[in-house]
């Protein structure tokens, strides 16, 4: 058995993380590499989901595993929200991007979401709790939209300053 290799995660404010992703074309050996990688990348990291935007691959896929054992790999490639529900609900969130920032945000409490699987196959998920919220907050990075949009003005930029000055003081 040979390792995965993993990816390089951007961190806001990186201008990268607000592309919009574009459409996969077809699941082919190069989709199912990445999807490994992406895999790899979010389990190393200790997350819960990741979108390739966040590896700078700007393509509608990302990969989410909400278990607690972390052995319940999710993939959907070109995820559509078929429906959202109007009930929504303020829970803490972070992202693999946003290193050591955590504040509420206001989702629907449940979606049911029209997507492919890891093989090409067409799949409805429904989903809620946690599992609804990371594919709300995943899908919101392909379309650009980092969570600390959804904050005050205030608190974004105070967040913007702390990250930059982090990764100031890793760089030299
Ligand atoms: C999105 O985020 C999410 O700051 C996935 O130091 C998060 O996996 C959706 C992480 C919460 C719903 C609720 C963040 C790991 C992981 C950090 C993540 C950190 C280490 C974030
Ligand atoms: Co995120």
């Amino acid at each position: 058995m040979t390792e995965t290799d993993t990816l390089t995660i951007l961190r806001y404010p990186d201008p990268r993380l607000h592309t919009v992703a574009r459409p996969v074309k077809a699941v082919d050996e190069r989709i199912r590499g990445l999807i490994q990688r992406m895999l790899a990348t979010m389990y190393e990291a200790n997350g819960i989901g990741l979108a390739a935007t966040q590896v700078d691959v700007h393509e509608r896929l990302i990969v989410v595993d909400v278990s607690e054992e972390r052995n319940q790999p999710m993939v959907l490639i070109n995820p559509e929200i078929e429906w959202a529900s109007p009930e929504t609900r303020k829970g803490e969130e972070g992202c693999l991007s946003v290193p050591g920032i955590y504040d509420g945000v206001e989702r629907s409490v449940a979606v049911r979401v029209r997507a492919q699987d890891g093989d090409g196959n067409a799949r409805t998920i429904e989903a809620e709790g946690l599992l609804a919220v990371c594919i709300q907050h995943e899908m919101d990075h392909l379309m650009g939209k980092v969570f600390v949009e959804y904050l005050s003005p205030l608190k974004r930029n105070r967040i913007k300053t702390k990250l930059l000055k982090a990764e100031r003081e890793h760089t030299r």
